[in-house]
């Protein structure tokens, strides 16, 4: 199977500008609070119908791209090439400035899907529209750059620390949690954006106690696999993959282990952005793999038996949605931030393309975002949407969810808790969210770096 297969499909960007022939160079929409004033972009052709400008009366509050962006953000250089459309401003938050891809399917149309995989979707689900009120509290505090959350059958999650190499067991059940130290993995090099990042548990974890991390070392990225012993002890280190490249940014570093038993792997670029074409080069890729770290039965390239998709710049958002879809999130360079319903095989452009695009080589995005106002890391599904943690944008995103496609978004917590990475549904049924504010691009705030337990009470 080749990428032709997805000639003509097409995401509803198809009547929004075209992005085509961006010049790309440096490296400044990555995790960055504050990136550098890019160069402009050139040769951005906008052939599609201009969108509706801010001057209708319909909306009572309107929400210009780039809105309220992190503090001294740069001028508006990578503000979006098309004029945003009105936006109406909700009671909970505020709607994203670039929505305009859903077509008919509002945000309040009533989202068919709810909760994540292992609800199995037999929930019957309230019409969704956004979700009223969110409030937020300390579920755990005092963490050094927290990256990654896995959930475990108990109760409890493991938290991975970047810089410091730690896996952390913690409750969240107290006011504050309480947080012990399962082990440190061995070989973590801590650089810019790379460390100790991702973690996933295998989904027979209550049988077998393993799990798997992604980390940077000196030479390469790579997955390594872990029991948790009797006494939470990880224990039985096995590197299952390595080689992935690395770079000081663009390290990708989601796991995400799926009920069939195939891990999910973000690469990012590494700096490479031409190389994201190449399925023979394993950054800019999502990879699919057996928990021996060998291609996954029915990945779509057999020459190339790791990849699953490719044209990927810094993936670090993943989840399955309760019919099995797999949706990812993906920083932009200058111009569009990526959500992206994942196809085994698909082109997702870069970086030949960052956003929309007309071409029929590649998979438009679901949504898209200026750099400044998401910066995406991590993604859940909970209550209906898809919650994305955004670092530079320092807000949390809600996308409502109706089967493939998605509705308006709906930003929540802006500037509340400064950088935000991580999302993840808890076994309380409320969504975990981390900090990243000792990450050295934020200003930390007593008790960071924390994980937040958000409630829609
Ligand atoms: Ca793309």
């Amino acid at each position: 199977m080749t990428a032709s297969r997805h000639a003509g499909r097409r995401s509803s960007f198809s009547g929004l500008a075209a992005v085509t022939g961006v010049v790309l160079a440096g490296c400044s929409g990555a995790e960055t609070a504050n990136p550098p004033a890019p160069a402009t972009p050139t040769a951005i052709t906008s052939t599609g119908p201009t969108p509706a400008s801010s001057s209708g009366a319909a909306a009572s509050a309107s929400a210009p791209a780039p809105g309220p962006s992190a503090p001294g953000s740069a001028p508006s250089t990578p503000a979006a090439p098309t004029t945003a459309p009105p936006a109406t401003a909700s009671v909970s938050g505020t709607t994203s400035g670039q929505a305009p891809s859903t077509g008919s399917a509002g945000g309040s149309s009533g989202a068919t899907d709810s909760g994540p995989a292992s609800t199995g979707g037999s929930r019957t689900v309230t019409p969704a529209g956004p979700v009223s009120l969110v409030s937020a509290a300390d579920a755990v505090t005092g963490l050094q750059v927290p990256w990654g959350i896995a959930v475990l059958p108990d109760g409890r999650a493991l938290v991975t620390e970047r810089n410091s190499g730690r896996v952390l067991l913690v409750s969240g059940t107290g006011d504050t949690g309480d947080t012990a130290e399962a082990g440190t993995v061995e070989g973590v090099d801590a650089r810019g954006e790379a460390g100790l990042l991702g973690v996933a548990v295998s989904p027979q974890f209550a049988e077998n106690r393993l799990l798997a991390v992604y980390f940077s070392t000196e030479s390469d990225n790579r997955v390594m696999t872990y029991t948790l012993d009797a006494d939470n002890r990880l224990t039985g280190g096995r590197v299952i993959l390595d080689g992935l490249p690395v770079g000081s940014t663009h390290d990708g570093g989601r796991l995400l282990w799926a009920p069939d038993g195939n891990l999910f792997i973000t690469v990012g670029d590494a700096g490479q952005a031409d190389r994201a074409q190449q399925l023979d080069y394993l950054g800019g890729k999502i990879l699919r793999v057996k928990a021996d770290g060998s291609g996954a039965d029915g990945n779509p390239f057999p020459d190339n038996p790791l990849v699953y998709s490719y044209g990927h710049r810094n993936p670090q958002g993943l989840t399955l949605d309760s019919a099995g879809r797999l949706w990812e999130a993906e920083f932009g360079q200058n111009i569009w931030d990526e959500l992206n319903l994942i196809e085994p095989g698909g082109n997702y452009g870069w970086p030949i393309v960052e956003g929309p695009s007309d071409d029929e080589r590649f998979v438009s995005p679901q949504q898209v975002w200026s750099t400044a106002d998401a910066s995406p890391s991590g993604i859940a599904i909970w209550r209906g949407a898809i919650w994305m943690a955004s670092l530079r944008g320092e807000r949390l995103w809600q996308i409502p969810l109706n089967g493939d496609r998605t509705g308006t978004p709906v930003a929540h917590l802006q500037g509340a808790y400064g950088r935000l990475r991580t999302a993840v549904v808890a076994p309380d049924g409320n969504l975990w969210v981390t900090t990243s504010n000792t990450d050295g691009r934020g200003d930390p705030r007593d008790g960071d770096d924390r994980i937040l337990r958000i409630t829609d009470e």
